[in-house]
This record gives C-alpha cells, sequence and structure tokens, in this order.
C-alpha cells in the first residue's frame, strides 16, 4: 500500500539537510551558524512599513492581486527597469511569489516537461534538483572546482567552471539552466565571462536561464554583481529570481519574486495560479514601500543596500580569522553570508566514526551540534549524488549573526582546537 500511496516524483527526495539539522538544532540548542537567518531584527525602516501596512485599512488584511500586490509589481518593475537595461512591465513581467523557494518551484513547473534536462551548476541551493525532479525533468549538474595547481584556494573567485563540462553538458534535451549568483553557499560571485559563457550556451541551445540572485545586494571587496538577464540576448531568456527575506533581513516574510520576458512569464503564472495564487498582502505592501525607500536614497550611504554589506564585512573577517586560527581553512566568500570551511584536519573521535558509511561532513556536523554545541551545514548536501563525495571535506558557516553570537561560535571553535591538539 505504502508504495502505490507514494507519487513516484517524490521518490528518493523525502530526506533533506533541513528536516534534519533544524530538528537536531531544536534539540541541542546550540550556538546557531547553521541555517542561512540573522538572529537580529530587520532595520526599524521595514519594521515600521509592516506595522503601517497592517494600519492602512481594511483591504490591507484582504486577498489583494494574485500575480502580486499592485503596489509591489510596480516598484519591483520600477527598481530592476534600471539595472536590466529592460523596461520591466509590472503586470506581465513580474511575479510575487511566497519567497524565492516558490519562485524557483514555479519556474521549474512552467518549464521542464518529463524526460527534459536542467543543467544545475555545484554547489547549488539544495532545493533545485527536487524541484527538478518533482516537475518530471533530470538534472544535469556541472561543479565549480577550485582552480587546479599552485596555492591553497583561499577565495570563492578560484573555484571556477570548465568550460568543456559545461558545454558538453548541453544536449538537444536540455530545457533549462539554473544558475545562482552569489552562490550558496560558496560565496562565488559569478565574473562578466563566466555569465557570459553561460549566456552564449543558452542563446546557442535555445535555454531558459533561471537566475537565482537573492543575495544581490551582498558582495565584498569590489566583487560586482552582474544580472546575466542584462547580457545582450539574456533578458528574453532569462527568469531573474529575488527574495524580500535575504534583501530586508526578514526571512520569515517569505516574499520573493521572479522577473522575466511576457512569453515566460505567463506560463509561470498559470502554475502560481493553481498552487497558492496569492501572497500574504501586508508583507508585500511592506515590501513595496522598502523599495521605494531603496530607490530613493540608491547609491547614498543611507540605502540599506549598502548598509547590510558594509554590517557584514567586519562580521566576515571575524569568522574568517577565527577559522583559519583553529586550522579550518576557510574559503572567503565575495559575496552573501554564508563561508564555506576545509574540515581535511579534523580527526573524527571514536563517537564520530560511528557511521562509517555516512559522508564525512555530515558526521562532523551532527557530532559539532551533539557534542559541542555548534550548528554548521554540510557542504555535500549542496551537491548531486555524482560530486558529493568529492566536497564533504567542507561545512558551511552562516556570519549574518550578533558579533556575540559569532564570539560564543569562536569560543567553541577555540576550546575544540584545543582539545584536539592535546590529543595522545
Ligand atoms: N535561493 C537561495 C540561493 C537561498 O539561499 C534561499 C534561502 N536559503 O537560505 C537557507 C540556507 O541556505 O540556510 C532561497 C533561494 C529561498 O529564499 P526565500 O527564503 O525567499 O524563499
Amino acid at each position: 500500500m505504502a508504495a502505490q500511496l507514494q507519487a513516484t516524483r517524490t521518490h528518493g527526495i523525502d530526506k533533506n539537510v533541513w528536516t534534519e539539522l533544524v530538528q537536531l538544532v531544536s534539540q541541542y540548542q546550540p550556538v546557531n551558524l547553521g541555517q542561512g537567518f540573522p538572529d537580529f531584527a530587520p532595520p526599524q525602516f521595514i519594521q515600521d512599513a509592516f506595522c503601517e501596512a497592517l494600519k492602512g485599512g481594511p483591504m490591507m488584511h484582504q486577498y489583494t492581486r494574485g500575480f502580486g500586490h499592485p503596489r509591489l509589481v510596480e516598484s519591483l518593475a520600477r527598481f530592476f527597469s534600471r539595472v536590466v537595461g529592460h523596461q520591466i512591465d509590472p503586470w506581465e513581467e513580474v511575479l510575487v511569489t511566497v519567497g524565492a523557494y516558490q519562485a524557483l518551484f514555479t519556474a521549474c513547473h512552467a518549464l521542464v516537461n518529463d524526460g527534459d534536462e536542467v543543467v544545475i551548476i555545484e554547489p547549488y541551493f539544495d532545493c533545485y534538483q527536487p524541484m527538478v525532479q518533482m516537475a518530471g525533468g533530470r538534472a544535469v549538474f556541472v561543479p565549480l572546482r577550485p582552480k587546479a595547481g599552485g596555492g591553497a584556494v583561499r577565495s570563492s573567485g578560484d573555484w571556477v567552471l570548465s568550460a568543456e563540462e559545461l558545454s558538453s553538458s548541453f544536449t538537444p534535451r536540455t530545457k533549462a539552466i539554473i544558475i545562482n549568483t552569489p552562490n550558496n553557499p560558496l560565496g562565488k560571485v559569478y565574473k562578466p565571462e563566466e555569465l557570459q559563457l553561460v549566456a552564449d550556451l543558452c542563446v546557442r541551445h535555445d535555454v531558459v536561464c533561471i537566475s537565482d540572485e537573492v543575495y544581490e545586494w551582498l558582495t565584498y571587496d569590489g566583487a560586482q554583481h552582474l544580472k546575466i538577464a542584462s547580457l545582450p540576448g539574456m533578458w528574453d531568456r532569462t527568469i531573474t529570481i529575488g527574495s524580500a527575506g535575504k534583501t530586508f533581513s526578514a526571512t520569515g516574510w517569505k516574499v520573493g519574486w521572479a522577473i522575466g520576458p511576457q512569453r515566460i512569464m505567463k506560463h509561470l503564472r498559470t502554475i502560481h495560479q493553481n498552487v497558492v495564487f496569492h501572497c500574504a498582502t501586508a508583507a508585500q505592501e511592506a515590501v513595496a514601500r522598502g523599495f521605494e525607500r531603496e530607490l530613493q536614497l540608491l547609491g547614498t550611504p543611507e540605502s540599506y543596500f549598502q548598509q547590510l554589506p558594509a554590517m557584514l564585512h567586519p562580521k566576515r573577517q571575524k569568522l574568517a580569522s577565527c577559522l583559519e586560527g583553529v586550522g579550518l581553512q576557510p574559503v572567503m566568500p565575495e559575496g552573501g553570508f554564508f563561508m564555506m570551511a576545509d574540515i581535511s584536519s579534523v580527526e573524527l573521535e571514536s563517537s564520530e566514526q560511528s557511521a562509517e558509511d555516512q559522508p564525512t561532513d555530515f558526521r562532523v556536523v551532527r557530532w559539532l551540534i551533539r557534542e559541542k554545541g555548534l550548528a554548521a551545514i554540510p557542504v555535500s548536501a549542496f551537491y548531486g549524488p555524482e560530486h558529493s563525495k568529492e566536497f564533504d571535506k567542507y561545512i558551511r558557516f552562516c556570519f549574518i549573526k550578533e558579533d556575540s553570537t559569532l564570539d560564543s561560535a569562536a569560543d567553541i571553535l577555540k576550546r575544540w582546537s584545543h582539545e584536539r591538539s592535546n590529543r595522545p
């Protein structure tokens, strides 16, 4: 009965890293550098915007336009028209979703037919593959790898695509490619020439690009985020996905969006109207007010899109020097708010060695949570089955946290390092 009960499209995707680790975190209450959310309040202006929205009259508590609250689609269109070099039509080319997550789901279901292939660049936000599978497609993985030869790899910019590997992953069955810049978990910010490589392949093979840009405001040390939709020929074949949760440090609001040409967006709307139809009105109103404010302040020091990366920059430095100090070589992220660390130097204690068949990073993370009271995320969860073993020597830490949280994590890591060096 159970086998019949389960739809085949869900086979093999019933477990995911978050369900297990969120449960472990709630059980052991560690210092949490695991899941990607701030442990501080969103900026006052966006909290005020939500409160004002709630007090904005009876219609703020009722359904709004299904494909996106008018004030929000208009402000998103106005804001992003400037950066994609195309006058975005708020009514036909913008869709508001329940977080970027639903935008990704909707894009996959709108485009993918049974047997279609979708190229996914690894490491990838782990829901991409299940979403492709549920839509009937097959994920084809192409990894970013540390540059071969010479010296320690210290920056996410040193992780590169092989042009040959990427081009050979495109076949007549390829329907779409999913990219993520700045990348979670690596922090890579794609360079113009890397995006051009992807764009050329999309144009040559008539493939749609799903570009997940939820961390677009968060870049460091001069790295610049570029929208692939702004490259020649790409507006017409790109779905750009964003998240108010990441933009305004309010992940619990779950407001996201997909922006793209009308010929593609009309199919996303079909999925949307048959899945959720409608997103929370007051949250959309608040996000609209946030974007209106940012449009006025853009390029000034008062802009939150400047203040947030400036606030995160020293946290990134703090985490990196702590990891370096305890022998867990960090990969310095050019963007986002995650940092991968190399755990090759860690020798597992007997209690950690029990589950030899499990990937090393999962064993280390579970052990860190249970025994040391520190949560991180295993990086092999962001790889498909073919390559996960190659990358299970990394774990991911999140640094959009209070300094006191980062300090507590540093204390734990130092104590752990001390114990390791004093082992007989
Ligand atoms: N796309 C990417 C690349 C994301 O990182 C996320 C949110 N992930 O954060 C959890 C974690 O990695 O710890 C999303 C999409 C989803 O965004 P939203 O919250 O707007 O649905």
